[in-house]
């Protein structure tokens, strides 16, 4: 390709929006642009990128038995509210009315559409396990869109959909796409782990994250240092075990705290440790008050919550509904002598002579005792710490950022069963579909390897997912010699079926090598001043090693580089 005729907007200055190095790059090296808030276009060499991504996504879905289809975008409202997620989704999922004035959704995800379109073909045992997938742009209204494309609007997503006669059968398919998630992004050259997830409101047991382990990310990654467990943060369990402590239960007693709300306040006016006190938060789970109780030095971990009370929305009291439920405000409430249902995080069964609100302005007691002084029922509820013991038993638990970049899930029957999505077995009977869903961020994909691969000059892109092979410069165009070798050598290696870049541009060179390093394709031929000897430069954009190779060597040379990366 001649760059003369391609369209790749460079920019020498930062763009002021862009915040992470992926998102301002992609922007710099004129592979992406903003049309609205986390809404883009793909320019060619963007456009070039995912195309790659996508095609090591189809061989590995491919071999791993699945079957690509095209479902489309927008979605009839009845389908959704079959399913009930018309109504529990809000202002995320995007909808529109058609001319004639029909309710539609824009497809965030395709669980409905797919499941109605099976349930029509498929009747018998006999044509199951069916998985199918696609590759279709998303539609999700973020409220805050950020990162670029880590985070849109609309982005490209490879989502598969699988339905089984069995949960053996969903098993292996789960297992079949687990390995073929982990082939794509080691062929992406990214450094994934594969964490235990929260299945969240998919409502399937078994769930894995693909997490690029990123300072950008905005996951948390709780892992072993000695084992290979890693698990979302928000849903890692906490296995920590608790030693009462062996001294004597004193007297309940309510002292006067003035204007003391924080545990840290609290503690300090007390002179009493964080792990003494009870943290006392009043949550609305579907709407019902809940008193959550998790020791002074934990946080509450929302997630676990909503999964013990398998509820849809679990949110915090607003500090007016606390005062109103309570009878008191955030920071002197506490589970003594409360009317309302009290969850307590394991640790506070180990709390010996602690502090808690006294349901009372400015008033705590001490020398509380849970079961004497109030009954509860305990869960794991608090988030796992870093030093923590990892959940498998092996070593303590550290913390990393991660990027999700794809997401299994075992879903059972939780959309078949709502939308009767059944078959005939064996003998006759109708049984829901078991189904599993499995999807891969194609285009923050792309934007996790930009992020994995840059140095100060700009991109790197690696081998198997690069625009183009190689980058062609002639630095002169006007020089006959310079001219005539560059158009020779971009023929030559077309023909020995390399993907070229030729940069004919009349520029200076300093602007073309500028441009090079900024695009970053993984090695760089120069033709300059030797051009009448036959000779080039070539450069290698990973490591900076130059070398000047004779015209006659460079298919090898190229070959020998491109193998080595
Ligand atoms: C929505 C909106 C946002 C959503 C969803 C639905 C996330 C939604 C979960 C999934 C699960 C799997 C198939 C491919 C793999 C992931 N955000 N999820 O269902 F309406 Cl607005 O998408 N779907």
């Amino acid at each position: 390709m001649k760059q003369s005729s391609m369209f790749i907007p460079t920019l020498r200055e930062v763009p002021a929006d862009a915040d992470i190095k992926s998102h301002q790059l992609l922007l710099r090296a004129g592979f992406i642009r903003q049309t609205a808030s986390g809404v883009y276009s793909y320019l060619p060499l963007g456009k070039k990128v995912l195309q790659k991504v996508e095609n090591i996504v189809r061989e590995e879905m491919n071999n791993a038995g699945a079957v690509e289809l095209f479902m489309p975008a927008l979605q009839q409202s009845e389908l959704w509210q079959e399913s009930g997620r018309w109504y529990t989704y809000g202002p995320e999922l995007m909808r529109m009315k058609d001319r004639h004035d029909r309710d539609f959704a824009l497809g965030a995800t395709h669980e409905e559409v797919i499941t109605s379109l099976v349930r029509d073909e498929v009747k018998s045992y006999k044509r199951l396990p069916l998985t199918l997938y696609q590759i279709q742009t998303k539609f999700r209204d973020e409220k805050r869109p950020r990162f670029g494309l880590l985070r849109g609007r609309e982005f490209i997503m490879k989502d598969a959909y699988s339905f089984h006669a069995t949960k053996e059968s969903l098993d292996e398919m789960y297992d079949k796409l687990f390995t073929a998630y982990s082939n794509v992004f080691r062929r992406c050259g990214l450094n994934f782990r594969a964490v235990i997830a929260d299945s969240g409101a998919m409502g399937g047991k078994d769930t894995h994250e693909f997490m690029v382990l990123s300072d950008v990310g905005e996951d948390t990654i709780a892992y072993s240092d000695t084992s290979d467990y890693a698990a979302n943060i928000e849903m890692a369990p906490v296995v920590t075990s608790y030693q009462k402590s062996g001294e004597t239960l004193a007297e309940l007693q309510k002292v006067y705290t003035e204007n003391q709300k924080t545990i840290e306040e609290v503690s300090s006016f007390l002179d009493i440790s964080a792990e003494k006190c009870i943290k006392s938060l009043l949550f609305k789970i579907d709407e019902k008050p809940v008193l959550v109780l998790v020791r002074g030095d934990h946080e509450v971990n929302d997630i676990k919550l909503k999964n013990l009370f398998e509820a849809s929305i679990v949110e915090l009291a607003s500090a007016e509904e606390t005062k109103e439920i309570i009878g008191a405000t955030v920071g002197s409430i506490g589970p003594v002598n409360t009317k309302i249902e009290i969850v307590a995080d394991e640790a506070i069964k180990a709390v010996v002579n602690g502090v808690c609100g006294a349901n009372e302005e400015d008033y705590h007691f001490i020398n509380v005792n849970p079961e004497r002084d109030f009954k509860v029922q305990y869960a794991d509820l608090r988030f796992i710490l870093e030093g923590d013991p990892s959940p498998d038993g092996n070593g303590t638990i550290t913390f990393a950022k991660g990027i999700e970049v794809g997401h299994v899930f075992k879903l059972g029957t939780r959309y078949s069963e709502a939308m009767n999505a059944t078959f005939l077995d064996e003998n006759g009977r109708a049984q829901a579909m078991i189904m599993g869903c499995y999807g891969i961020g194609v285009s923050r994909t792309m934007a996790a390897i930009a992020e994995q691969f840059n140095d100060e000059q700009g991109l790197l892109w690696p081998k198997n997912v690069t625009p183009f092979d190689v980058h062609l410069l002639a630095i002169n165009m006007k020089d006959e010699n310079q001219a005539s070798l560059a158009e020779e050598i971009y023929s030559s290696l077309k023909n020995d079926r390399f993907d070229v870049l030729m940069d004919d541009r009349q520029e200076r060179p300093g602007v073309k090598f500028a441009d090079s390093e900024l695009i970053g394709l993984p090695v760089r031929i120069t033709v300059g001043k030797k051009a009448a000897e036959g000779i080039v430069e070539v450069k290698i954009r990973k490591t900076g090693e130059m070398q000047e190779v004779h015209k006659d060597e460079l298919a090898q040379t190229i070959q020998t580089i491109i193998d080595s990366l």
